[in-house]
């Protein structure tokens, strides 16, 4: 048997590097665009991600994207999946995803619980005469990361201390519905013995507050809940990493070196370190282009405290990422975001004519972000979407009146019907609107596509916003 043990390392270390090198090649000759996919759970980024996917791997054969220039002018050559850049990462799995939505009785992807990654090589003539001369055909790498969107809610924890974090939080429970949910979590702590800490303390405390949050998702679909693991744990289930809470300022005579505050308080700064700001410097630092979607029918369903809770947890994570633009060295080191897009998914449960407003009314959640990137030099667009168009919109007359309705299959039935999903204000709503209930937009099954097959899924502007994240890249 020889032994090759000596040589491994330096054999890995040599594939590392040439590794690095190809995707430094990439990145220096604009070859390599990293794709922010952002949006709170639930809001729709596995099934934008595969959608996107599914719309390039067919985009030869069944041009449904008229707006996107190289398929239009014919000059995409196709494209195919990867092998992922970074082997530490889960691959994002297309094929699981897309067989149950194209299937005869499609379903949609479950609720992401990890961290996964998919690379596209993109191949297309370009049209610049020096392009064209130096080669018939060009690539571009997309590289784009799925993870649960509970996760993304921990980047604002970055920029606080344990004391102005759990400020924070306890300054929420004031308000309802919190304030009602977290009764029993915070009343243990009042009768928590603090000087010295106890395992079977520091769980159930965290026990109680983690119910919390689950309370706060699941009954009233609040975003704001941090820490984003304590709902989506991943691998790090049950370890001491997720066993902590806020605890209030008790004074300086309660934080001795065993104290529970101290403890947590090692804890908090532990999870910071190791969990969030690990996620933050390997996948979210270092992105060029973003799309940022945003459930805004549902949030309008949920009610005010919703509504603005989905605001206020967008504002805060678009804080952490970086804009502007860079020259060639400078997005070799440090990696702007030059184009942005704001995305109000699934408009598809709206008819068409609300379209409009619901861009409108998107444009006026997202005014600050937006003006604040455009200050930066960063192009930004705002646009209403349907990764997966599942209804389709009938006019009928009723009482005298033309109206427009959805037809579709509701999520958890079996047959069409056709409702009418009302009107979207086309700026925030006034309380009037709030009291009527005039909000109530359903959710639908996916389309069943006549012949799997032969068909690609219908979508609604998927080709505009590929047109804007990427055709610059493919000319
Ligand atoms: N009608 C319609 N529904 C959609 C569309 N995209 C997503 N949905 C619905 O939204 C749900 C959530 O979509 P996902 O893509 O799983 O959301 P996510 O952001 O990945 O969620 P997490 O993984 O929990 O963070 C799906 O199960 C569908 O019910 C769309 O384009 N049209
Ligand atoms: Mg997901």
């Amino acid at each position: 048997m020889t032994d090759t043990t000596p040589f491994a390392p330096l054999g890995m270390l040599l594939a590392s590097a040439q590794k690095t090198l190809t995707e430094w090649l990439h990145l220096a000759m604009d070859q390599t665009v990293r794709l922010a996919v952002t949006g709170l759970n639930q809001s729709g980024k596995t099934v934008f991600i595969t959608a996107l996917v599914h719309q390039l791997l067919h985009a030869r054969q069944d041009s449904g994207l008229p707006f996107f220039e190289c398929v239009s002018s014919n000059r995409f050559a196709g494209s195919r999946v990867m092998m992922q850049p970074d082997v530490d990462v889960s691959a994002f799995r297309y094929d699981q995803f897309i067989q149950p939505l194209t299937q005869q009785r499609p379903s949609w992807p479950t609720r992401t619980d990890e961290l996964s990654e998919i690379r596209l090589a993109i191949r297309f003539q370009p049209t610049g005469l020096i392009h064209r001369q130096l080669s018939d055909a060009s690539t571009l790498y997309l590289d784009i990361i799925d993870y649960p969107g509970e996760w993304l809610l921990d980047l604002p924890m970055l920029e606080l201390s344990y004391a102005e974090w759990s400020a924070q939080i306890f300054q929420s429970c004031m308000e309802e519905p919190r304030r009602t949910l977290s009764t029993e979590w915070r009343t243990l702590l009042q009768s928590m013995e603090m000087r010295k800490a106890d395992d079977a303390l520091l769980r159930q405390a965290s026990g109680l507050y983690t119910q919390f949050l689950m309370r706060c998702k699941l009954e009233y679909g609040l975003s704001l809940l941090q820490p984003g693991r304590f709902t989506v744990p991943g691998e790090l289930k049950g370890t001491p990493l997720l066993t902590f809470c806020p605890l209030p300022d008790c004074g300086e005579e309660s934080r001795g070196p065993e104290s529970v505050y101290s403890i947590m308080e090692e804890r908090f700064n532990a999870y910071k370190e190791r969990v969030v700001y690990r996620f933050y410097k390997d996948h979210f630092s270092r992105f060029d282009r973003q799309i940022v979607l945003i459930d805004l029918l549902k949030a309008l369903s949920k009610g005010p405290e919703n509504f603005s809770d989905m605001r206020v947890a967008l504002e805060s994570i678009l804080r952490n990422f970086h804009y502007g633009t860079s020259g060639l060295l400078s997005r070799l080191l440090w990696p702007k975001i030059d184009k942005l897009l704001f995305v109000a998914t699934k408009v598809d449960h709206v008819a068409a004519n609300q379209h409009h407003n619901l861009e409108r009314l998107l444009n006026r959640i997202v005014n600050k972000p937006a003006n604040d990137a455009i200050f930066q030099g960063v192009e930004v667009k705002t646009m209403a979407l349907s990764s997966v168009t599942c209804t389709r919109t009938v006019v009928r007359e009723h009482d005298g009146r033309r109206l427009s309705f959805v037809q579709g299959i509701p999520k958890g039935r079996n047959k069409e019907i056709l409702l009418f999903p009302g009107e979207i204000p086309e700026s925030l709503p006034r309380a009037e609107d709030w009291d009527a209930n005039r909000f109530n937009f359903m959710e639908f099954e996916p389309p069943r596509l006549i012949d799997p097959e032969a068909a690609t899924l219908p979508h609604i502007r998927l080709d505009q916003a590929l047109q804007f994240l990427l055709g610059d890249k493919l000319s």
